[in-house]
Order: C-alpha cells, then sequence, then structure tokens
C-alpha cells in the first residue's frame, strides 16, 4: 500500500499565516501539492505576505480577517470557498502571548489572549466542518504549544488557552471523527519567531538574552528550531498518511518535553 503524503488538489486555509509559523507551514504544505490561501488582520500584512508566498513561488490567496470576528470569519470562509474553492485543511495557526505575572494581568488582556488563542480555533472550525462534512473529509490542525502541558511564569492566559486548545482538539476529533475528520495538534518547541524575537534579544553586554540560555539548556538539540522544521509534521497531519491519527498532539520540540534540562555548569 503506497503511503500518500500529497496535498494535491487539496485547498489549505492557514490562519495569521502573513510570517512565521504559518508561513512556513503553509509553504511546506504548497511544496506538497496544495493550494494556499490564509488571512492575517490588515490588509498591509495579507499584501506582504502575498509577496513573500510569490518570492517562494508560491501563488496564494490573501484575505484580511480578524480570527476573533465570527460574522468575518463565515464571510471569509465563504469568500474562499465561492472564490478558491471548499476548504479541505485547516490550520488554526494565528495566536498572540502576553507575557505579564498574572496577578497584574487585567480581565481583559486575559480574555483577549483567550479570544484569539481558544476561541478564534473554535469560530474558524465551526465554519469549515460542515462543508468537510458534506464532501467527506477534513483536516483540522491547531498549533498548539509547550505551555498545552507546562505553564511558566507570565503566561497564564496563554497556557490556559493553549491547554484548552489541546481539549478543543481532542473533542472536535470526538465529535466528528466518524466523518473522516481528523483534527489534531502541533506542539511547538520554542521557535525563532518575531513572537519569541523579546526572549533572545542581546543584552546592553551583547550577552544572551537570560531566557535564551535557559531554553538551550533546556532543548536536547541545544538550540532554538526554526519554523521551516514545523512543515514536515504539517504536511504529515494534513495528508491522507495520517488517517487514522486523531486527536494527537504532535510536540515537534527538539525533545523539551523529554528532558529534565542540563546541568548547569
Ligand atoms: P507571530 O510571529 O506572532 O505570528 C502570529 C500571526 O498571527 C501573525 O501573522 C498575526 O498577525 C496573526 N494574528 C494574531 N492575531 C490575529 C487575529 N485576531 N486574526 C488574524 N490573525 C491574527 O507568531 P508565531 O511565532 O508565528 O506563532 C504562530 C502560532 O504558533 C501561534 O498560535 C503561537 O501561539 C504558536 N506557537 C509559537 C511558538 C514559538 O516559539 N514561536 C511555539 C509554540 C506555539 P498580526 O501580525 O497582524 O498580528
Ligand atoms: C514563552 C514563549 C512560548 C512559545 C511557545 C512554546 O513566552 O514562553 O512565547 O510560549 O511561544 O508557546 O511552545
Amino acid at each position: 500500500m503506497s503511503v500518500n503524503f500529497s496535498l494535491e488538489g487539496k485547498i489549505a486555509f492557514v490562519t495569521g499565516a502573513s510570517y512565521g509559523i504559518g508561513f512556513a507551514i503553509a509553504s511546506g504544505m504548497a511544496k506538497a501539492g496544495a493550494k494556499i490561501v490564509f488571512n492575517d488582520i490588515k490588509q498591509e500584512l495579507v499584501d506582504k505576505g502575498i509577496a513573500a508566498y510569490k518570492e517562494a513561488g508560491i501563488d496564494a490567496t490573501g484575505y484580511v480577517c480578524d480570527v476573533t470576528d465570527e460574522d468575518a470569519v463565515n464571510a471569509t470562509v465563504e469568500k474562499i470557498t465561492k472564490e478558491v474553492g471548499p476548504i479541505d485543511i485547516l490550520v488554526n495557526n494565528a495566536g498572540i502571548i502576553k507575557r505579564i505575572p498574572m496577578c497584574e494581568m487585567t480581565a481583559a488582556e486575559f480574555r483577549q489572549v483567550i479570544d484569539v488563542d481558544l476561541n478564534a480555533p473554535f469560530i474558524v472550525s465551526k465554519a469549515v466542518i460542515p462543508s468537510m462534512i458534506e464532501r467527506g473529509h477534513g483536516k483540522i490542525i491547531n498549533i498548539c504549544s509547550m505551555m498545552s502541558e507546562l505553564g511558566r511564569e507570565t503566561v497564564s492566559a496563554y497556557a490556559a488557552a493553549k491547554g484548552g486548545l489541546k481539549m478543543l482538539t481532542r473533542n472536535i476529533c470526538s465529535e466528528y471523527g466518524k466523518y473522516n475528520i481528523q483534527c489534531n495538534g502541533i506542539g511547538p518547541g520554542y521557535i525563532e519567531t518575531p513572537q519569541t524575537a523579546p526572549l533572545r534579544e542581546r543584552q546592553a553586554d551583547g550577552s544572551r538574552h537570560p531566557f535564551d540560555a535557559f531554553i538551550v539548556a533546556k532543548t536536547p538539540a541545544e538550540r532554538w528550531l526554526q519554523p521551516e522544521e514545523l512543515a514536515g509534521p504539517a504536511v504529515f497531519l494534513a495528508s491522507e498518511a495520517s488517517n487514522a491519527v486523531n486527536g494527537h498532539i504532535l510536540y515537534v520540540d527538539g525533545g523539551i518535553l523529554a528532558y529534565i534540562g542540563k546541568q548547569p555548569q
């Protein structure tokens, strides 16, 4: 039996994919044959994203849409279906983080993170599942996190959201697996993107950010990971090769979750 990793003829919608992890995952899926559709909040970022995809030889279609706005999401999914075609693969990638000690975080700030990182994947998944049911297949990939399993200071809202996203992933699997819809998660480790740039900034004396050194000590590979290293796992979870994988969170973390951490020298 040949194993089918191809995404030929499939339409993949990757949220928040003008750059960063979303862009890398979408680019990998394009190389596997998928037609790429993405969104961002601002037109200028969508335009930048289209140009970046074009430079990579990818003819992507971009839409301006705030994933937390249910009406906007429903209208965008309808537009995509009309203008490009029905969505076969959804990657809920758009996300934010606020690094604030919990007792200093306002409820509004907490809600904002939950809104983008947890409510939005619910909203976008709900918008695409009916069409996947009608067509008898679908792939949903939720971008989780180390914080789906671990906590750390200042990321209470983000950890709560990503922990919830792990369980939303399992629940979509449970509720829609019978329609040949597979919903899995990818849990990236520490990836070099704009979101983690503050954690890698050089100090005034030119030394590495303490968190930078900490992550290197917590990662068996002794390095930060690159967004492109998530593309292969994403293509696997988007392809027919993973039709028997459902409700699984695939950690692409260089081994962080398996490792107690390097003994301080
Ligand atoms: P990033 O560089 O901050 O990019 C996030 C993307 O999401 C941006 O394009 C952003 O657009 C978009 N976005 C944010 N809010 C949105 C909204 N309401 N509607 C539409 N788009 C929105 O982040 P990243 O590092 O690539 O992370 C991507 C995903 O991976 C996130 O879910 C993040 O939590 C997760 N993750 C990241 C890491 C890591 O180490 N980097 C590790 C594990 C998981 P704007 O620029 O317009 O805001
Ligand atoms: C942080 C980082 C992490 C990463 C990622 C790890 O402040 O700890 O931003 O949360 O973004 O989620 O998997």
